[in-house]
């Protein structure tokens, strides 16, 4: 058979060619070649990794080329270009998009069923790669396909983890952590460059030396220096014709690291010193929406900040001789305050480096950098402490100490003559025991525009958190509402409804989602109503078997799925729901007649290592699962599930499959969501409270179409300046004081006690910080709406249509689109065939 053959010249050249448009049979050689010259195998002895190895080198040789064309373009352009800075990626798996991306998917599937290979068993041989805790990492991840689908010229960049984030197992409820070994099988998608390698200088202290001219000079002496060696991964986009890159840097020791200790004999000293400068890019911090505050965080931040900016210096001088044109080829976007340092580093840079003066490196500085904010909580603020600061970057402590003396003289002082006040409020430097450098207020004052993810959020950014810094630069602050890939997060996780929506509105909409309105004339139909029922009955089917298969437990796709996905964090309220099944399990056992539609709470969420409380909630919900999924009283009307190790590819099956959308944070909290969105786009209704993003939602589906509860911003703020008490809500709602008291005996592990004290007593003696209780009767009523809709079939059909329709908003691409015009000035570049 022609798979025997070895192919002809012609047609390998042509099988490595991105733009002469591959077939079945150009994939087939090309998966072959690998399978035979990179992995040295037989067809008939390749195990399953191996042939999604040997694909996956099939599609990076289309990739490589279009990323060395758009380079080359770019380069020849000297285009200016945008740098996303950001600790996290959340890229999830990459063949799948990839292939939809770049045009090669129906050719790749047909290719591997010829060689007798199921498509979908080699796409499960991927690891997740998982370099990201939740929303931020995730987002990071969307934009990079945003950014390459419309020809905007960037750069991610990143740190190479070892392990990203642990994956989760539970045993008797509680989650364990295992480290995250997604490169066991190795990553075929990378390509190592040790030629663009960086070195990274850190600890020490700083020497004033006089010069020849009689000027003191700092100069950073008795370092301890790192080498950072780059991995790129192509990033294509929607078309295929960008690919951009996202560059994460591995930390290597170098022979300086341990050259003192070397020269005194101590060679196995040293290699264990060689050994330590590895550690830096090991492990990604498992926190979401916490700080850090440990020293090797200070350093992961710095080494990838300080690689990434060494490299943009590099490709500006290949083009560029000018500072002064720096700011006009060269935006960066800091993902959070994570990468705040990148600020002083590159004042470093300008000025002991390449000798500019203080004032022309700064408006470099500020003209290049921007920030985009994530969270109003206190406890995610970044703040280094003073002593930390000095031991690991003692240079830079002295640069941020002159950028606010700067700042608190030429402009706080300028704007508020004899303030005093508002200096120790403003400056970078907070007083106390120990003083502490706040990253974020770094990160303002460094910046030309900072950003809130959502339109409340924002608001809430210039009334609070920046209140005065948006007195005192009245521009600078602006909202960008985040948004999700449409190619990931329908296109390629639900063909069903991609097919029907691709059969009544083009195949266009992928890369225009506003072009989805068009199914709204059609949510009154009834024949398109079932078809779009049909397919998310099927999508419900697909999730069933997986639970069935993963944990034994049967669920009924006819049930309405109910679903929580997300970080477990007290502010998103999984013990709100909780309390809601607990309400309705309740109801069931007093009264079996009690009419609802069974419904499947599904919730897929990891909490960080050292957050007790959410841990105790991972617990109080697989115990009370247990008890519910196994009480034959019930009648199977309640179902729990909460799969293992959440993670992008299982968001992928369970967004498709569901019904009903919980967004339920305590309104102020979460800055915008995004899994909201994806929700939404697939046909899911949202639940709700008044908070980030949702109030969006809210706006473009209608109100008809979404169920929101509970109390806003202003009545939040209400009750706690009356003094909020718990025990009113508690004392007065028996049904509530009966399902607390109920989690606090030992009904769900019998024997037990105190199982689930830390969880009760944060909603009584703890103060309930986040209003459990007075939002739990609100929720109750606006749960029996979504069960009363739910009843009428077309009505939900309609309600789930409309969501579909009328989310173009939440693309990416239009995100991105507002950066690159907004922020960072930035024009699409065609690359051509
Ligand atoms: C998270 C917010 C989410 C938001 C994502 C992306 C952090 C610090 N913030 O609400 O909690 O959707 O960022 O902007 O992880």
């Amino acid at each position: 058979s022609s798979t025997k053959k070895a192919p002809s010249a012609k047609v390998a050249e042509k099988a490595f060619r991105f733009d002469v448009g591959d077939t079945k049979e150009s994939m087939k050689t090309s998966i072959l070649n690998h399978l035979r010259f990179t992995l040295a195998r037989h067809q008939a002895s390749a195990t399953k990794d191996e042939w999604w190895t040997a694909t996956c080198y099939a599609v990076r040789d289309r990739l490589l080329d279009r990323f060395m064309k758009t380079q080359a373009v770019h380069h020849e352009q000297k285009v200016r270009r945008a740098y996303y800075l950001s600790l996290e990626y959340l890229m999830g798996r990459l063949l799948v998009n990839n292939l939809h991306n770049a045009g090669l998917f129906d050719q790749t599937r047909d290719a591997l069923t010829e060689l007798g290979q199921d498509f979908n068993e080699v796409c499960d041989e991927e690891a997740d790669m998982g370099l990201g805790n939740g929303g931020l990492g995730r987002l990071a991840a969307c934009f990079l396909d945003s950014l390459a689908t419309l020809d905007l010229p960037a750069v991610g960049y990143g740190i190479h983890y070892e392990f990203g984030l642990f994956r989760q197992e539970f045993k008797d409820g509680y989650q364990v952590e295992h480290p995250d070994v997604w490169m066991e099988k190795g990553c075929p998608w990378e390509v190592m460059r040790p030629n663009y390698a960086q070195k990274v200088q850190l600890y020490g202290r700083v020497e004033h030396q006089m010069d020849s001219k009689g000027v003191f000079k700092p100069k950073w002496v008795d370092c301890k220096v790192l080498e950072g060696v780059p991995y790129d991964i192509g990033i294509v986009g929607h078309g295929g014709e960008t690919v951009n890159f996202l560059r994460l840097w591995d930390s290597k020791s170098t022979q300086e690291f341990d050259l003192n200790i070397f020269n005194e004999g101590g060679y196995v000293e040293a290699v264990r010193e060689k050994a330590m400068g590895e550690t830096i890019s090991k492990v990604l911090y498992p926190n979401d929406s916490t700080e850090n505050g440990k020293e090797l965080r200070l350093v992961q931040q710095y080494f990838f900040v300080s690689c990434s900016l060494k490299d943009i210096i590099r490709r500006f001088h290949a083009n560029h001789s000018d500072w002064a044109d720096f700011d006009d080829y060269n935006a960066i976007q800091l993902n959070d305050t994570h990468p705040a340092i990148a600020i002083p580093e590159l004042m470093r840079l300008l000025i002991d480096e390449y000798g500019l003066d203080w004032d022309a490196a700064w408006k470099i500085t500020r003209n290049t950098c921007n920030y985009t904010n994530h969270t109003l909580l206190p406890e995610a603020l970044e703040k280094w402490s003073v002593p930390l600061f000095e031991k690991v970057l003692p240079r830079h402590l002295e640069i941020i100490y002159e950028i606010n003396a700067r700042f608190l003289q030429d402009e706080v002082e300028a704007k508020w003559p004899g303030d005093d006040a508002k200096k120790s409020e403003l400056s970078i430097i907070e007083e106390g025991y120990p003083k502490m450098v706040r990253m974020a207020y770094l990160s303002v004052v460094g910046s030309t525009k900072v950003n809130g993810v959502a339109a409340l959020h924002t608001e809430l950014l210039k009334k609070h958190l920046f209140a005065t810094f948006h007195e005192l630069y009245p521009n600078k602050l602006i909202n960008m509402t985040n948004g999700i890939t449409p190619r990931r997060w329908l296109l390629a996780c639900n063909p069903g409804l991609s097919e029907l929506i691709t059969e009544k509105v083009g195949d266009d909409w992928p890369k225009h989602l506003d072009q989805l309105q068009d199914i709204a004339k059609l949510a009154d139909d009834a024949e398109f109503q079932e078809r779009f029922m049909d397919i998310k009955r099927s999508n419900k089917q697909a999730f069933a078997d997986f639970v069935l298969e993963d944990s034994g437990t049967v669920i009924s796709p006819d049930a309405l799925f109910d679903v929580q996905i997300k970080r477990l964090h007290e502010y998103k309220r999984q013990h709100l729901n909780l309390l809601h099944i607990l309400t309705l399990y309740r109801r069931l056992l007093n009264d079996p007649s009690y009419e609802m539609n069974p419904r499947v709470f599904i919730f897929g969420a990891k909490a960080a290592p050292g957050y007790a409380l959410a841990k105790n909630i991972i617990r109080a919900i697989n115990k009370v699962a247990d008890k519910v999924n196994n009480d034959p009283r019930i009648n199977d009307k309640i179902k729990i599930v909460f799969p293992q190790n959440y993670r992008v590819t299982m968001a992928e099956k369970m967004i498709p499959a569901a019904d009903l959308s919980e967004q339920i944070s305590t309104a102020g909290k979460e800055a915008s969501g995004t899994g909201n969105m994806k929700l939404a786009l697939n046909g899911a209704l949202t639940i709700g409270t008044l908070d980030g993003a949702n109030v969006e939602i809210g706006e473009e589906v209608g109100d008809d179409n979404i169920f929101i509860f509970g109390n806003t911003v202003e009545q939040v703020d209400a009750i706690r300046s009356k003094g909020y008490n718990p025990y009113d809500y508690y004392n007065s709602n028996w049904e509530l004081k009966a399902v607390i008291d109920w989690l606090r005996s030992d009904y769900f592990t019998p024997g037990e006690h105190d199982a689930f004290a830390p969880l009760c007593s944060s909603w009584l003696e703890g103060g309930d910080p986040f209003l459990c209780l007075a939002d739990y009767a609100d929720y109750v009523r606006a749960q029996e709406e979504v069960d009363k809709a739910f009843s009428d079939k077309k009505r939900w059909a309609k309600m789930a249509i409309m969501n579909t329709a009328r989310v173009g908003k939440f693309s990416s691409d239009r995100t991105i689109a507002q950066y690159a015009e907004q922020i960072w000035h930035l024009k699409p570049v065609k690359i051509g065939a």
